[in-house]
């Protein structure tokens, strides 16, 4: 029996999920030899543009491994009724985990430290400098889709203060609504950026954003690069206008701007936020369900939702 096609733009890992998605499909990965798949996978970093679909004539589902939808084109999806699905929920907590994890990381001087002990500059006396405290502050998430509630949940778990911004407060939300990113800045000392990518998010965080966190604060970013203005948040760690910053996500990966390189009170990691065993899994799980279930001709488990686009109040 012939094996349906599909086009993969992006790879499935663990490696025994990529295995069972060449068991059961024909991967192809050359775009100029598949004009007549029906089924593409990318990633929440990869994506999809209008310009590779009108390549696909016969395209009809684009299946995302991930949640973030910005680099698809969903315009052009739309137009053409080609259906989105994602991987909601299952990374929730992997992105949540490491969202913590950058903040004690640069509250704390975790990766300086390392850095500081690894250069010989302890055993010769040098004396690294105080750090401050993570969970006795308070926390504002700056969008608070499925994964910034995860995260909210994880922090006031840990006794901390919580703080939102969202689109419109949410009804029930325990925690705090600030109408927005400025609001939510002024009070609350350590920022989380988990809000979607894209257009209506550009910029959010500002120089004005990042002032109002003020001296003591900490950003930390695990959505996407654009939402930071990085220009803005180098300057304002090189001047000290806040303390530091968790960065996952960048404008241009994995090109990161020499003077976030630079920045000693500034802790990177390559876009790992879902990178466990289990989320990756999970998500594989999911890729595969949605492309069986299109060639079945059943419901698509975790289609896109277009509300999840609307835009954030500035
Ligand atoms: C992954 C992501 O890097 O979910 C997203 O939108 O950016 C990340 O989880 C990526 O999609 C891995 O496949």
């Amino acid at each position: 029996m012939t094996r349906p096609r599909i086009l993969a733009l992006a790879e499935l890992k663990p490696q025994d999920m990529a295995d069972r998605l060449a068991a059961d499909y024909e991967v192809v990965r050359d775009i100029g030899a598949a004009a007549d798949v029906e089924v593409v996978l990318t990633a929440g970093n990869v994506g999809i543009t209008a310009a590779q679909m009108a390549r696909l004539p016969a395209l009809r589902l684009v299946a995302v491994n991930g949640v973030g939808v910005d680099a698809v084109d969903l315009a052009q999806a739309r137009h053409r009724g080609i259906a989105v699905t994602t991987t909601p929920d299952v990374l929730s907590m992997a992105v949540a985990e490491m969202a913590l994890g950058l903040a004690l990381a640069a509250g704390r001087r975790i990766a300086e430290g390392d850095r500081f002990v690894r250069a010989g500059q302890w055993s010769s006396g040098g004396k690294l400098g105080l750090g401050c405290s993570v969970l006795e502050r308070r926390a504002g998430i700056l969008g608070y889709g499925r994964i910034g509630r995860r995260l909210a949940d994880l922090l006031r778990g840990m006794g901390m203060d919580v703080l939102y911004t969202a689109r419109r407060e949410k009804p029930g939300a325990p925690d705090g609504f600030r109408p927005d990113a400025l609001a939510l800045a002024r009070d609350c000392d350590l920022l989380f950026v988990t809000a979607a990518g894209g257009e209506d998010t550009r910029g959010l965080v500002d120089a004005g954003v990042l002032a109002a966190l003020g001296p003591d604060g900490i950003l930390v970013n695990v959505a996407r690069g654009p939402v930071v203005d990085a220009g803005a948040l180098a300057q304002a760690l090189d001047a000290g206008t806040i303390a530091g910053a968790g960065l996952d996500v960048f404008d241009d990966e994995p090109n990161v701007p020499q003077a976030l390189l630079d920045a000693p009170n500034c802790v990177l990691t390559p876009h790992i936020g879902s990178a466990t065993a289990e989320a990756r899994r999970a998500m594989a799980q999911l890729v595969l369900d949605n492309i069986a279930a299109h060639f079945a001709g059943r419901p698509l488990p975790t289609p896109y939702e277009v509300q999840d686009a609307l835009p954030l109040h500035r």
